[in-house]
């Protein structure tokens, strides 16, 4: 064992000869070795890390996962897979995010920087041990040490380095189906869109844009003139956001099953061939992006569409996922032919229906093929979490290289640490369930505790069929999440908001518009997040230290200055809160009218109709609050909302960049601080400092007195 210091709170405890993921960037000195701190080691069989928790500790983290904010009680499987059905007895979703923090008398972070396949037991087997497995004995893990969860998570973001940033346009509404098939089927998105009055800023394109499912072609006969249609629709306001798929179809003639396999570019089966497997295109080889000159490759390949006006994209299927392989299915058909005429048992009989089910994402399979990692042929089930995280990345270093400082729009189904430095993630294939509701409110601390910032799940759920309350309960919450996408499956209902009724329309209508007005502050936190190493939705007691706040899995603290409450339950009329000191509660019904209540610290049960969004203003804090417009582009901000609940003061940074550029990395960009002090029982004084060129001219503000009064007056800004 090495033992490496990173900073005075990090370390790292290098056993054998761990695979570089390059999740961390921080490198540390070598220091004297120590043994591990916290865990007990067991080598019996690979490696097992024992840590006996108290009754009350707290597991926070392993950011994409099921269950709880409180991970204990569930166990947990690190590897990366793609299966459609969330339920609660599933212990892997489509990414691998090692990192946890243990919070309590003892409070500490550990992240396990292993690319196979880790087992976290949380009390599961036992109520009091937290074990993780792997199966090897290479395995680099760090320990952070601090004295509160965010400190520890300040330091982890600090070693993974900055989180992605979206251009601007991208915390605009988005909109998806699979598919939208043809350009008379897009365009017909956008005309609804305008014609319902409807903020949207972009509509995607399901895999049935491509030729067979081909990446980097265009269907033309359904894309006709896709060029031309990328501009028209850019012009109407909306940008079209294709997928790409990992698999690459094995064609003759097609460019990059030619180059790739020239080049020998593609993973490898057993013999040193192209390993061979199906997905939508049918049979594939797998572009090897742990190889970087594989990454460079595939990656300039995007400019195929970014040469038609495309600005965004989506890479699906990265675990990477496989329908079955020749292996798999001979497998399958010969048992089945072997089958045939008898009358089968029923065990023979499950037996057979298992075979032709676990054809799909086989271990066998993900077993059965190499990578090319400097020179060495490594299996790919020892660094299956890789995958999808280096096909974002080849993504990210392509776009780069195509247009240096443009921001793209970019993220990924499959995931590891690490890769929130070049996209973001969407959360798969959820159901339109009010339980993923739920679980789409508690996943989005642990995303942002592992670096992942530009968030999201589908909207209304993708698979099965939504109706008007939970679309509306849900667009209700996603309305605060980064990544703001409507997403639905082949065969399910129309799911787009002018689907449904006229009222379930209005609804919709003014909580998209509450994001555009929102999207000042969205975006101040979420680039201050970026930039200070922050989390942009936080548990509760991330921030308060009282007892109950522990307990809170259904509220988030969004940003410096609001607390959400999303009501994520059917036929419910509103929903029992905590509040860990007073707080001012808006029930956003249109966000142009404002009506404030002071609610005291306690438990309470607040009213939510259908028609109401509830946002609670914390104490001393202050937020910005703008008005919609049809598209991020057109948001005319020059005169902004500022709101505040005053006890003593508060202070309020407003950040804002061009959205557009990477130009924030070298220190462009505009700030407003404000700030608001009570000097008599009802009288405030007001500071506002600017830094860069702010468009913003006026503001207003609302400042709400502990005795509930609002106090407004508008200032302008001296240029
Ligand atoms: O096997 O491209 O998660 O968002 O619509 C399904 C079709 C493949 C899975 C993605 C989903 C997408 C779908 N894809």
């Amino acid at each position: 064992m090495n033992l490496y210091k990173l900073t005075e709170k990090v370390f790292k405890y290098s056993f054998g000869k761990p695979i570089n993921t390059e999740a961390v960037l921080t490198k540390g000195e070598k220091v004297k070795e120590e043994p591990l701190r916290y865990f007990n080691i067991d080598s019996t069989e690979g490696m097992s890390f024992n840590y006996k928790m108290t009754k009350d500790q707290i597991v926070w983290g392993l950011g994409e996962n099921l269950r709880g904010m409180n991970k204990r009680g569930g166990i947990y499987e690190s590897f990366c897979s793609d299966d459609p059905r969330h339920t609660p007895d599933k212990k892997s979703l489509y990414s691998a995010h090692n990192f946890l923090v243990v919070d309590g008398e003892e409070t500490f972070g550990v992240f396990i920087d292993y690319p196979g396949k880790v087992v976290f037991d949380v009390g599961f087997s036992e109520e009091n041990s937290l074990v993780i497995a792997i199966e090897e004995k290479d395995v680099d893990v760090y320990i952070i040490t601090g004295e509160k969860p965010l400190e520890i998570v300040r330091e982890f973001l600090n070693i993974i380095g900055e989180s992605y940033a979206p251009p601007k346009w991208a915390f605009g509404y988005q909109q998806s189906r699979w598919s939208y098939p043809n350009e008379e089927a897009v365009r017909e998105v956008g005309d609804k869109f305008i014609e319902n009055s409807i903020p949207c800023d972009a509509i995607y394109l399901d895999i049935d844009y491509m030729e067979r499912f081909k990446d980097f072609t265009i269907d033309e006969t359904a894309f006709p003139h896709f060029k031309t249609f990328t501009k028209e629709m850019k012009d109407k306001g909306f940008r079209l956001i294709p997928i790409i798929d990992a698999g690459v179809k094995i064609e003759k003639d097609y460019d990059v099953y030619e180059e790739g396999l020239e080049k020998n570019y593609f993973c490898s089966d057993a013999e040193g061939k192209p390993f061979v497997a199906a997905v939508w295109p049918g049979r594939c080889h797998f572009p090897d992006f742990l190889n970087p000159q594989v990454r460079t490759w595939f990656g300039l390949k995007y400019k195929v569409l970014t040469d038609l006006g495309i600005e965004g994209f989506w890479n699906d299927m990265n675990e990477p996922a496989l329908f079955y392989t020749d292996r798999g299915l001979k497998d399958a058909i010969n048992l089945a032919k072997a089958s045939e005429n008898r009358n089968l048992d029923i065990y023979s009989f499950f037996k057979l229906n298992d075979t032709f089910n676990n054809m799909t994402n086989s271990l066998e399979d993900y077993k059965s093929f190499y990578h090319n990692i400097n020179g060495e042929k490594i299996n790919h089930y020892k660094v299956h979490n890789l995958y999808g995280y280096n096909m974002t990345r080849a993504a990210g270093e392509g776009l780069s290289l195509i247009d240096s400082n443009k921001r793209f729009l970019l993220f990924s189904r499959a995931s590891y640490i690490g890769m929130h430095r070049y996209g973001g993630i969407w959360t798969g294939d959820n159901h339109s369930w009010w339980e993923h509701l739920l679980l789409n409110i508690k996943m989005m601390p642990s995303l942002n505790m592992c670096g992942f910032l530009y968030v999201g799940a589908d909207t209304g759920g993708f698979g099965g069929n939504v109706n008007h309350e939970l679309i509306t309960r849900w667009t209700q919450f996603s309305i605060f999440t980064p990544l703001f996408r409507n997403h639905a499956a082949m065969g399910t209902r129309k799911q787009e908001p002018y689907s449904f009724e006229e009222s379930t329309i209005n609804l919709l209508r003014s909580a998209i518009e509450l994001r555009y007005a929102l999207i000042p502050y969205i975006y101040s936190e979420y680039m201050k997040s970026l930039k200070n190493k922050d989390m942009y939705f936080k548990p509760l007691s991330f921030e308060y230290p009282d007892d109950f706040s522990k307990r809170v899995e259904n509220q988030l603290l969004l940003g410096d200055s609001l607390m959400i409450t999303p009501v994520y339950e059917e036929n419910s009329l509103g929903r029992y809160v905590y509040l860990p000191e007073d707080m001012v509660l808006w029930k956003v019904k249109n966000y142009q009218e404002r009506t404030y209540e002071i609610v005291k610290a306690g438990h309470h049960y607040i009213d939510v109709d259908l028609n109401e969004v509830p946002i609670f203003i914390r104490t001393d804090k202050a937020f910005v609050l703008g008005k919609h417009s049809k598209n991020v582009e057109s948001l005319n901000n020059e005169e902004l909302n500022v709101i505040a609940f005053v006890e003593n003061e508060a202070t309020y940074v407003c950040y804002d960049d061009d959205g557009a550029t990477k130009d924030y990395k070298v220190g462009k960009h505009e700030e407003i601080i404000i700030h608001i002090k009570k000097f008599k029982d009802d009288e405030f004084t007001i500071e506002i400092e600017s830094k860069g060129n702010t468009k913003v001219k006026t503001l207003n503000f609302e400042i709400i007195n502990t005795d509930g009064r609002v106090h407004s007056k508008t200032l302008s800004i001296k240029p």
